[in-house]
């Protein structure tokens, strides 16, 4: 029986959280594959009350969920702990989480060198969220890091701590003139965190896989998004995991064959936080209307988000490189107002016109968007929950996004409520 992978489309905060939570209830499993608390995702439940997950998947508020965080995760337990009592205090039950043995843990150092790396970069900085993300990817491809099973032992994990504090303090902090990290304390710090960890930690590959072989579903929720991928986005102004769909795979321990469905969620429009190239960004009145409009602000960080208009060559290539079989457009109603609404088809770049993304990092920087001018509507859709009762134009824009991705769209987001979709297949 199917495993579902959802993801983002474009540079994040399209919105997976809102259509985790919406496909949650009819789900057994919903998993985390990569990331960590650097993500934010939004779930605005039917009675109103917003929340705003980091580390727990956001099928979270469906009781009958098991939620799960998948060996491609990578975990800060004092920020997992906090999250984990803030939802319990809003009545959440947080007993069915399941924290993968594999997973790795963000360790105060990485915290440090997340932000001091930043201001070593200088105007080559990523624009991270400082939360540790990069350098615990980074110890786990180098082979040093610590991993959620090394807090069962409490030997190992001082071994391995004292191993890797070693070159951090002696070689990196000297480097960028800080202080390093003392051992006793934080193996002293992180036992605290194993006792109350403990009843959380399992085989989640074996369990996992259990639940396939029995018919049951397993949801796979990404974090960031395909242009924020390693491998596959604009690197280096990426993230330090793979979000895309085959690291769904690597990050559960779920086979490709395994999987079923490929969701995309995008917005009507692009929105990037950090740093680096984005073709549609909007510098005038209008990106500030869009930013105003939709809210766009980092969900971890606060950060005013950059924004601009739909991307149709990113689009597709988030389709083909994730094998999305079907769309969710986000935040179509932030777009009602506008006389006409821009879509970028293709790029020019010096002279040359390309309708797929260009092969170099160079060339993409240089990338102008040719646009397509779509005729906009005036009407509030957000009471629209059938493809018929949105305006005219708003059909046809969502058709032609359609036609541009080579993909059907299956759902349409018209407000940021569990309820608030136009849903169409
Ligand atoms: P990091 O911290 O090493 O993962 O940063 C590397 C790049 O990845 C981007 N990134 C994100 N982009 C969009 N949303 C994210 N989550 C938060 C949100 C972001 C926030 O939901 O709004 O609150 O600022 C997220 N996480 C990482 C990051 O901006 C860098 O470009
Ligand atoms: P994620 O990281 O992909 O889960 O997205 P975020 O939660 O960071 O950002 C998406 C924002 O858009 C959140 O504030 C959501 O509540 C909101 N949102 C999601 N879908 C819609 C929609 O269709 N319409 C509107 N107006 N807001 C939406
Ligand atoms: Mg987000």
């Amino acid at each position: 029986m199917p495993a579902i992978v959802l993801l983002g489309a474009q540079w994040g905060d399209e919105g997976k959280g809102k259509v985790t939570d919406l496909l949650g209830s009819r789900v057994d499993y919903v998993v985390r594959f990569s990331g960590g608390n650097n993500a934010g995702h939004t779930v605005v439940t039917p009675d109103g009350q917003k929340f705003a997950l980091h580390l727990m998947p956001s099928g979270a508020l469906h009781p009958n969920a098991e939620i799960v965080l998948g060996n491609g995760v990578v975990i800060d337990p004092k920020v997992l702990l906090a999250e984990i009592d803030g939802l319990a205090e809003r009545g959440v039950d947080v007993s069915r989480l399941l924290i993968s043995a594999d997973a790795h843990l963000v360790m105060p150092h990485h915290r440090a060198l997340d932000r001091v790396v930043e201001r070593y970069l200088g105007t080559a900085r990523i624009g991270t969220t400082g939360r540790g993300i990069g350098p615990a990817y980074g110890d786990k491809v180098a082979r040093m890091g610590i991993r959620v099973q090394d807090l069962l032992d409490p030997g190992i994990l001082r071994q391995k701590l004292e191993l890797v504090l070693r070159e951090k303090n002696q070689i990196l902090f000297k480097v960028y003139n800080r202080k390093g990290f003392d051992v006793d304390a934080v193996v002293e710090e992180y036992l605290t965190y194993a006792e109350r960890l403990k009843p959380f930690i399992a085989d989640t590959r074996l369990i996992l896989n259990k639940a396939l072989e029995e018919g049951k579903t397993v949801f796979m929720e990404g974090a960031q998004a395909t242009l924020l991928d390693l491998d596959h986005g604009t690197y280096p102004f990426v993230t330090s995991s793979n979000p895309t769909a085959g690291g769904a795979c690597v990050g559960a321990g779920i086979a490709p064959t395994r999987i079923s469905s490929v969701i995309g969620v995008i917005k009507a429009y692009t929105t990037r936080v950090g740093a680096g190239p984005f073709p549609t960004e909007l510098h005038d009145d209008m990106g500030e209307h869009l930013r105003k409009t939709g809210g766009e602000y980092g969900t971890t960080t606060g950060r005013p988000r950059r924004c601009g208009w739909f991307d149709a060559v990113i689009a597709r290539y988030a389709v083909r490189v994730n094998g999305i079989t079907d769309l969710v457009v986000t935040k179509l109603d932030i777009l009602s107002g506008l006389d006409q609404v821009p879509v970028c088809v293709g790029y020019e770049v010096d002279g040359e016109h390309f309708d797929e993304m260009p092969m170099t990092q160079t060339a993409f920087h240089h990338a102008k968007p040719v646009y397509e001018y779509l005729p906009g509507w005036f009407e509030d859709i957000s009471k629209a929950r059938d493809f018929a009762e949105l305006p005219h134009n708003a059909q046809r824009y969502i058709e032609r996004l359609e036609e541009l991705c080579g993909t059907r769209i299956s759902m349409i987001g018209v407000g940021p409520g569990r309820e608030e979709n136009v849903v169409r297949h």
